[in-house]
């Protein structure tokens, strides 16, 4: 589809629902408004057995960091170490004789598995709840990562294990899927999603770029969730809070449709104030839902409270 056959966002999504204001002027976490004491309290209840998961990709895996092309993987340095007490002493000299390491690290707060700032993406000049965009310049005055990072993230999460759903190690580039693929591999797993569910989607897309290295980059389009006005009432009408992935932009790269880029950060996070985890890794998580049968659990997170940044590196725990 040639450039100027692809839609404005401002047209594609003229009718598309919004939240703004629903939790008033000068709200910043959107939909994670939904998660209240009760949906906390039934996150906890799903906790049968003490099992915990890390849903972080390493930051310097020795196989390489999946970014978003045109960022950089973070480096990490070394600041201190024993080498500054080997020859010239220059190491600080601690009163007992202390030594210590120290290091840095320089890193896109997008470039790891990390929470989007609901003010990350925008068009037609508003970001979430209406915002002028002229708020991000110079960093975020408004919807930050630094609210979300202030309220955290808890609730009832459902893993939605596409691949394994569909019989496959893993999504293809260009590969999509709809609202309806979701509820139907949830009915398949045995675990309905409820209203408010945080929703863990697992495609094992990734495994492409550690079998391609730099070559997953050429031609990029990720797997992911479709477009559709559909998909885009579901996610209002079942209150879907937060959009937890395993790829680098929890969505098709490129609309087969219409041939707009990320679509569904405009539709969900822009205008309905959906929390976007991008970069999971949730490989241990998926085998062992699929051992036990048991695809809820608690899940847990919260951003680091970093201002006015456009996102931030996370964590994100499950316990089931
Ligand atoms: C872009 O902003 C392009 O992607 P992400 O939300 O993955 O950071």
């Amino acid at each position: 589809m040639s450039d100027a056959a692809v839609p404005d966002l401002t047209e594609l999504l003229a009718d598309s629902p919004t939240n703004w204001g629903k939790w008033g002027p000068d709200d910043e976490v959107g939909s994670l408004n939904y998660l209240t004491a009760e949906q906390v309290l039934a996150g906890a209840a799903q906790i049968k057995k003490g099992k915990v998961f890390t849903l972080q990709r390493l930051i310097g895996d020795p196989k390489g960091d999946p970014v978003w092309p045109g960022r950089n993987p973070a480096v990490r340095e070394m600041t201190l170490d024993e080498s500054h007490w080997d020859e010239g002493n220059n190491g600080p000299a601690f009163p007992g004789g202390m030594h210590c390491a120290d290091d840095t690290l320089t890193a896109s707060l997008q470039g790891s598995t990390q929470y989007d700032a609901l003010g990350h993406v925008w068009y037609d000049g508003k970001i979430w709840n209406g915002f002028d965009a002229r708020t991000t310049i110079g960093g975020l005055s408004k919807a930050s990562v630094a609210p979300i990072a202030e309220r955290g993230d808890a609730g009832r999460a459902v893993l939605l294990d596409i691949a394994r759903h569909r019989g496959k190690e893993y999504l293809e580039p260009y590969e999509t899927f709809t609202h309806e693929d979701l509820v139907a591999c949830a009915e398949a797993q045995g675990t309905p999603i409820r209203p408010r569910d945080i929703l863990v989607v697992r495609t094992n897309h990734l495994q492409l770029f550690f079998e391609k290295g730099d070559k997953f980059y050429s031609d990029f389009c990720e797997a992911g969730l479709v477009y559709s006005p559909e998909l885009v009432s579901w996610f209002q009408e079942m209150e879907i809070p937060n959009l937890v992935t395993d790829t680098i932009a929890n969505e098709v790269t490129m609309d087969p449709h219409n041939g707009a880029a990320l679509v569904l950060h405009s539709a969900l996070m822009r205008n309905l104030g959906v929390a976007f985890t991008e970069i999971c890794d949730l490989e241990k998580l998926a085998t062992d839902c699929a051992d036990d049968g048991t695809y809820s659990f608690f899940y847990v997170a919260a951003p680091l409270k970093i201002s006015e940044a456009t996102g931030s590196p996370v964590n994100p725990v499950a316990i089931k």
